[in-house]
C-alpha cells in the first residue's frame, strides 16, 4: 500500500478545500460583500457599452491557451441586460462568419441580434469591421493588392449597413494592421491614401444608407494603438491620426473623429489626459474605449480602474468639465484567471460600477469648495506687478503656486472618500 503524505508547512494553516461544486457560490457570496454596487436601473443611466468581444474573450493570447468556453451574442446580451450594461457594440465577424458576410445569412443573423437587443433591452451603439484578423489582411486591408483593397472596402460599407439596420451611432476602425514588419516593402504615402479610400467608400456608403433609411450619418471613430500587433504602424497615435483626419485625403473629413482608448494612450507613455484634451480642443472626441494596464507593456485590457484609479478620475473630471458623456465602452478583457461564470458575476458588474463610482467622484472634484478655491486662486494670480520683470513676476505667485501639490493631496483624499470623513485614527 502507497501512503501519500502531504507535507505541510508549519507556518502556514491548513485551509479547508472548497470543492468546485461550492466555488460559484462562494465567488457569488463575497462578491455581494463587497457591497455597493448599483441598481442595473441605476446602470443604465450611463452610456456605458459592453463589447460582444470583451465578454466572449476566451482568454488566448500570443503565449497563452484559452481557459473560457466560447460564448455566443444571444448570453452576452441576456447577461448585459440582466447587469444593466444598455448598449452592446460588435466586430461583423464576432457574430456573423467571414464567409457569410454580406449573404442572406447575415441578415437572418442581423435580426437575431435585434431580438435578442430587443428582448433584453438593450440597443447597438456600435459596430466595427474586423480587418486585422484573417489572412486577407496579412498585408493590411490598405495592401497594395487592389483584390484586397476592394475585399477591406466591401467589408467597410458592409459595416455600415449592418450598423443602420442594428440602429448604431457610431462606427470604429482600429487599423491595428495597417503597418508593416519590413522596412522598405511599402510606400508609406502611397499605404495611407489607400487607407483614406476605405474610409472615404465607408462615409459614402453611410451617407447613402442613411438617407434610404431617414437616419443621421454614424460617427465614424479612428482608434490608434501604438505598438501592437505590427512592428511599425503608419497612424501609431490619436494625434497621428487627428493629422490624418485634416491631411485633405478624406471627402468626409467632419464624420470621422477619434475612438481613443485609455490603455493605448498609455502603453507609449503618453498623459492620457492631455491625449484626450487634444482630441478634445479638435472637437473629435467621438467615443471612448475603457480599460487600465500599464506603461510599456502589452495591451493586456484590464478592467477600469484596477490599476490606476487616481489617473482614472482625473480623466473623468476632465471629460465630465467637458461635457463629454459617453459613449464609454467596456473594451477590456476579463483576466485568463477568470471563468466563464466569473466574466458576467464578477467581472462586468464591477467594471461597470467602478466606472460610476469614479464617474459620481469626479463630480465631487468638480464641486470640491478646496479645490474651486484653489483653482480660481491659482487662476487669479498675485498682481499687480511689472510684467517685464521675471523676480517679482515669479516672486508675487511663489506662495499660491505650493497649490498645485494641495490639488493634488485633495484629489487622493477624495479617491480614498477622506472629503466624506473617512480617516484613520491609531
Ligand atoms: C484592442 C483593440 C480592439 C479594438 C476593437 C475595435 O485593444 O485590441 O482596442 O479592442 O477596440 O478591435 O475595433
Ligand atoms: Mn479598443
Ligand atoms: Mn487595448
Amino acid at each position: 500500500m502507497v501512503v501519500r503524505v502531504r507535507y505541510h508547512d508549519p507556518l502556514d494553516p491548513i485551509m479547508n478545500p472548497i470543492p468546485p461544486s461550492a466555488q460559484a457560490s462562494l465567488v457569488e457570496r463575497l462578491t455581494s460583500a463587497c457591497g455597493g454596487s448599483y441598481s442595473p436601473e441605476v446602470r443604465r443611466r450611463y452610456f456605458i457599452s459592453g463589447p460582444q468581444w470583451a465578454a466572449a474573450y476566451e482568454g488566448q493570447a500570443l503565449f497563452h491557451a484559452p481557459t473560457r468556453e466560447p460564448v455566443g451574442f444571444e448570453r452576452v446580451i441576456e447577461e448585459y441586460g440582466k447587469i444593466g450594461i444598455a448598449h452592446w457594440a460588435t466586430h461583423d465577424s464576432d457574430v456573423i462568419p467571414t464567409e457569410a458576410l454580406g449573404t442572406d445569412r447575415q441578415w437572418e443573423i442581423v435580426s437575431r441580434i435585434k431580438s435578442a437587443l430587443a428582448n433584453n433591452g438593450l440597443a447597438c451603439s456600435m459596430v466595427t469591421a474586423e480587418t486585422f484578423h484573417h489572412a486577407v489582411f496579412a498585408a493590411s486591408p490598405a495592401a497594395e493588392s487592389p483584390e484586397v483593397r476592394e475585399y477591406g472596402k466591401f467589408r467597410l460599407r458592409n459595416n455600415i449597413a449592418i450598423g443602420h439596420e442594428l440602429g448604431a451611432q457610431y462606427a470604429v476602425y482600429w487599423p491595428g494592421s495597417l503597418g508593416y514588419q519590413i522596412q522598405g516593402a511599402i510606400d508609406e504615402t502611397q499605404t495611407l491614401r489607400w487607407f483614406a479610400e476605405g474610409l472615404n467608400a465607408a462615409c459614402e456608403a453611410d451617407i447613402e444608407i442613411a438617407a434610404r433609411h431617414g437616419r443621421p450619418t454614424l460617427k465614424h471613430c479612428m482608434e490608434a494603438k501604438p505598438f501592437e500587433p505590427q512592428a511599425e504602424i503608419l497612424l501609431p497615435t490619436s494625434d497621428a491620426m487627428l493629422a490624418f483626419i485634416n491631411s485633405g485625403l478624406l471627402k468626409h473629413p467632419e464624420m470621422v473623429g477619434l475612438n481613443p482608448e485609455y490603455l493605448h494612450e498609455l502603453m507609449w507613455g503618453a498623459a492620457v489626459r492631455a491625449a484626450l484634451a487634444r482630441a478634445l480642443l479638435c472637437g473629435k472626441l467621438f467615443h471612448f474605449d475603457i480599460n487600465d494596464g500599464y506603461r510599456l507593456k502589452h495591451d493586456v485590457d484590464i478592467a477600469v480602474g484596477l490599476v490606476n484609479p487616481l489617473d482614472w478620475l482625473n480623466v473623468l473630471v476632465l471629460l465630465r468639465s467637458h461635457g463629454f458623456s459617453g459613449p464609454f465602452n467596456l473594451d477590456y478583457k476579463p483576466p485568463r484567471t477568470t471563468s466563464n461564470h466569473g466574466v458576467f458575476a464578477v467581472s462586468f458588474p464591477t467594471a461597470v460600477d467602478r466606472f460610476i463610482t469614479l464617474w459620481e467622484m469626479a463630480g465631487d472634484v468638480i464641486e470640491d469648495p478646496v479645490i474651486k478655491e484653489a483653482t480660481d486662486a491659482l487662476k487669479a494670480g498675485g498682481g499687480p506687478v511689472d510684467t517685464l520683470d521675471a523676480a517679482a513676476v515669479f516672486r508675487a505667485n511663489k506662495e499660491l503656486l505650493s497649490l498645485h501639490e494641495l490639488i493634488a493631496h485633495r484629489l487622493f483624499q477624495i479617491l480614498i472618500g477622506a472629503h466624506r470623513g473617512r480617516h484613520y485614527n491609531i
